[in-house]
């Protein structure tokens, strides 16, 4: 007894094809027309395209940051991104200062145990001592093949140039690529504190602490270290033009650099949304910040282009009024009450949001909400605004993280043997994006007041319904850890 998704048009990286699709166990078995349903459940996908579940990899789920903890957990989080059509993630462990990577790793094996869709992790190095240094190859074993280094947030993760050289050497010889966070962090301090003495403390100040230019040396930075140590690197979140041509310039060198951009910086700019009066600006706060209309073209043209491989999200979110405001009832009526352990340790706790940088920009804690928004938005702007062919949007957000974070052909393709994780997606049905629907434990939406044509109906992850017209179907504990493996392609 299997599953059938019947008279739907299949879109992978490779192709969009009209093929039934039988699902037996956690796996593909058969594509094909016309496939006999036998007693097998039919899922009736006329009109509706079949995409891969999305893979976001670059998430912060329950993250300690800037003096509070982003809102989603690995229970609403992951609600949330199924919604959006994205069955898995890959979220950051952080090592904590003074201690080794499998002491960041159990902290995030504790916080996942909420699991409702399917995650991997990649670790970020934040002191790479030589016990540390020894300890990378361990990675490998458990399933993580990608190691993080931070450019920037000095004195908190940022690391200087020889340990970034440092890791990316010990990755080379591992099979693992190296990711980066880069904005050049030592001017983001210098910018920072002559905006504040100037008595520019507003949210769009936080814009100017870290200009383009900030981000385009770090980028150039990284992708020349890696054409000298041969080690594989993977640009996070790039916003602008300059870091771009920085990217660009290093693949036609033949250097293994790849880059993502995040939906945010398609549709967001400083002018309209971070210089928004009563502190409304710092909702749209996240490092590197939000740029211009001129740099949403570059980043629409890297992705058309391949300069650009992957669009993610970086979600990482706080609550705007939440923090401080009556948020418990909020949040009860939008996560059916469900607390993440901070507070369900201690009723009285209110976790502070964006309001902990009223009056001082460098303290609006860094993130957005965006895990559920990721494909509609990119759809809806990409797809049907004829930038974006199908396929190239489901190579963006489904294919390429899989291929380039070692879990192709498991994840990130609909084929025979792949997991079955299988996002029904219906192109006419439009959906207005708003706080007041959305499933993400945040007071606001970026893209409030939106209309998309084009949203997930029914979500599958290995051969399980997630959620279909009936609701939501998914039980913690359900996601499982998926191991990755090195030596990964570089695209
Ligand atoms: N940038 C953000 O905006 N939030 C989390 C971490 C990061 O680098
Ligand atoms: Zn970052
Ligand atoms: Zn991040």
């Amino acid at each position: 007894m299997g599953t059938v998704f019947k008279y739907g048009t299949v879109i992978t990286a490779g192709e969009m094809t009209r093929a039934d699709v039988l699902v037996e166990g956690e796996i593909v078995t058969l594509l094909g027309r016309d496939i006999p349903t036998d007693g097998h459940t039919v899922v009736d996908c006329t009109g509706k395209y079949l995409l891969p579940g999305g893979i976001d990899v670059h998430t912060h789920l329950d993250l300690s940051f800037g003096g509070t903890y982003s809102n989603d957990d690995f229970d609403t989080g992951h609600k949330a991104a199924a919604y959006g059509g994205t069955t898995m993630h890959i979220d950051f462990v952080i090592q904590p200062k003074g201690g080794s990577l499998h002491d960041g790793l159990k902290e995030w094996q504790q916080k996942a145990k909420l699991a409702q869709i399917d995650y991997a992790f990649h670790m970020a190095i934040t002191d790479l001592r030589e016990d540390v240094m020894a300890e990378i190859p361990t990675m490998v074993e458990e399933g993580i093949t990608s190691l993080k280094l931070f450019m920037a947030y000095k004195n908190v993760y940022q690391v200087d140039d020889a340990t970034l050289f440092r890791a990316m050497q010990q990755a080379e010889k591992n099979g693992m690529i190296v990711m980066v966070h880069a904005e050049n962090g030592d001017v983001v301090v210098e910018l920072t504190k002559k905006l504040l003495e100037e008595g520019k403390t507003d949210p769009v100040y936080h814009a100017a602490s870290r200009p383009a230019e900030v981000e385009a040396e770090a980028t150039n930075r990284a992708v020349m270290m890696s054409g000298q140590s041969g080690c594989a690197l993977y640009v996070v979140h790039m916003t602008n033009e300059g870091a771009v041509e920085a990217l660009r310039r290093g693949r036609a060198l033949g250097y293994p650099v790849m880059g993502e951009t995040c939906v945010q910086y398609f549709f967001m700019t400083v002018d309209e949304h971070m210089a928004q009066p009563n502190f409304h600006g710092s909702k749209y706060v996240c490092s590197p910040p939000i740029r211009t209309k001129h740099d949403q073209k570059v980043l629409w043209q890297a992705v058309k282009d391949g300069t650009l491989q992957v669009v993610s999200t970086d979600h990482c979110d706080f609550w705007f009024e939440g923090g401080v405001g009556p948020w418990q009832e909020w949040a009860a009526a939008h996560n059916g009450g469900e607390w993440a352990a901070y507070e369900a340790q201690d009723p009285t706790y209110r976790r502070p949001g964006k309001e902990l940088g009223k009056g001082n920009f460098a303290k609006i804690p860094n993130g957005l909400p965006a895990i559920e928004d990721r494909m509609v938005m990119l759809w809806h702007a990409g797809v049907n605004g004829g930038k974006l062919t199908p396929q190239r949007f489901v190579e963006l957000n489904c294919t390429n993280p899989a291929r380039i974070f070692g879990m192709y052909p498991k994840k990130g393709t609909i084929a025979v043997g792949s997991d079955a994780d299988i996002c029904v997606w219906d192109p006419h049905k439009k959906h207005v994006l708003s706080a007041k629907t959305h499933h993400m434990r945040c007071d606001y939406n970026l893209f409030e007041g939106t209309e998309v044509e084009g949203v997930p109906v029914i979500v599958y992850q290995r051969g399980v319904c997630l959620l279909d017209e009936n609701g939501w179907h998914g039980v913690n504990g359900s996601g499982k850890y998926v191991p990755r493996a090195p030596y990964a392609p570089v695209l």
